[in-house]
């Protein structure tokens, strides 16, 4: 697209903006055809410029109250779209300009996606896994992009991986918990405080042993079979980073295996999802489950089908 033609969009979206009051012009005229995008800027809730000829003070579109207000013009039952909203994240009750998002609801879908790519692009914080003694190993996967587009290198531990395990870890335990930054950093970030202590206490108060726990970086589920054949636990517990929804980067999953190995897949495993607080399984309570499970995993000697086939 050529520069007159952005500008005449832009120009455009001023003017409706201006129309619904949410800009108010300054000096020099607004709308001018000599405007130039802003420098970028560290988000403000105060008003910034526009191009030095337009104060822009939009509402924040991300809080829980502009979420959750109707947007629907002339509803029949405007209570009913109220308690529609209020029984649902999903984006509902948005209304529309002409065949179009409103302003509102496009900003908020990319101030969400922000939040997604953040979560997805973004390592898990050092200090967090210092704080367990986690020692980090590595899948194939040498980046990021190579991580979200070869999938089968993140199953697959390196060579060094190996290795370090065969040095550090405690083998034939009885639970393996291992921590794994997934597709969001911030869902280990957000659940690891509370899950990883609940998790340790249990197994430990259940007269079991807990391996040595470690983070694997670039990791997928099926990296569970790799570590099954280099520790030989009886249960690996993954903690890892659930791919993101928009605007939801912090929900983790526990995926469990009975004796996972080569050739093991999702049939053989079980998964606790959607971990996180206000709204998904509490991070405590997930815990607590992880642990019952395991147990039940040991008791039937299966996992995943087989476990369901034995219950
Ligand atoms: C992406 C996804 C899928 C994709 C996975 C493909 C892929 N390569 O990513 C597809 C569409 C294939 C899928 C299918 C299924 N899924 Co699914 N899936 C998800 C989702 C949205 C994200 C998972 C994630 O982020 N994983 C973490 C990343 C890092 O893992 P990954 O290694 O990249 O991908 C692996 C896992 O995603 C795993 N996986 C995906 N779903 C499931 C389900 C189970 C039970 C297990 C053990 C593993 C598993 O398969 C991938 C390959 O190994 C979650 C929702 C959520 N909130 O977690 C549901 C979710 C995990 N899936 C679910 C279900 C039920 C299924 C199916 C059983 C549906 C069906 N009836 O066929 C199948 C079985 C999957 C299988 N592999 O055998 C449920 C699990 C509920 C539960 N507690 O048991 C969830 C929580 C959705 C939900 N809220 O209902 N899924």
């Amino acid at each position: 697209m050529d520069d007159a033609k952005l500008n005449a969009i832009v120009e455009a979206i001023v003017r409706e903006l201006k129309a619904s009051g949410a800009v108010q012009p300054s000096a020099p005229t607004a709308g001018s055809a000599t405007w130039t995008p802003p420098a970028p800027q560290p988000f403000s809730a105060k008003p910034t410029g526009f191009g030095g000829s337009l104060t822009i003070d939009l509402p924040d579109p991300t809080t829980p109250e502009a979420r959750m207000t109707p947007r629907v013009t002339n509803a029949k039952d405007p209570n009913g779209v109220r308690a529609l909203m209020a029984s649902t994240s999903a984006r509902i009750g948005v209304g529309r300009a002409g065949p179009r998002y409103r302003t509102v609801s496009l900003l908020l879908f990319q101030g969400d996606h922000a939040v997604t790519q953040d979560a997805l692009y973004r390592d898990v914080d050092q200090r967090l896994l210092d704080e367990f003694n986690l020692f980090t190993v590595q899948t194939k996967v040498s980046n990021k992009q190579e991580y979200l587009l070869r999938p089968d290198l993140g199953r697959l531990l390196n060579d060094e991986a190996k290795r370090t395990l065969n040095e550090k870890c405690q083998k034939n335990v009885n639970v393996q918990v291992v921590v794994g930054d997934g597709l969001s950093a911030a869902a280990v970030e957000a659940n690891l405080r509370q899950m990883f202590p609940v998790v340790r206490q249990g197994v430990q108060s259940a007269g079991l042993t807990f391996g040595t726990p470690f983070f694997v970086k670039y990791a997928r589920v099926g990296v569970m079979n790799d570590i099954g054949e280099a520790i030989k636990p009886d249960v690996v517990i993954l903690l890892i980073g659930e791919r993101p929804g928009l605007g939801r980067a912090e929900s983790m999953s526990a995926y469990m295996g009975y004796k996972p190995k080569y050739g093991d897949t999702d049939a053989d495993r079980d998964v606790v999802c959607n971990i996180f607080e206000n709204g998904g399984t509490n991070p405590l309570e997930a815990g607590a489950f992880v642990v019952q499970i395991a147990q039940k995993m040991r008791q039937h000697q299966a996992s995943g089908v087989k476990l369901k086939m034995a219950k």
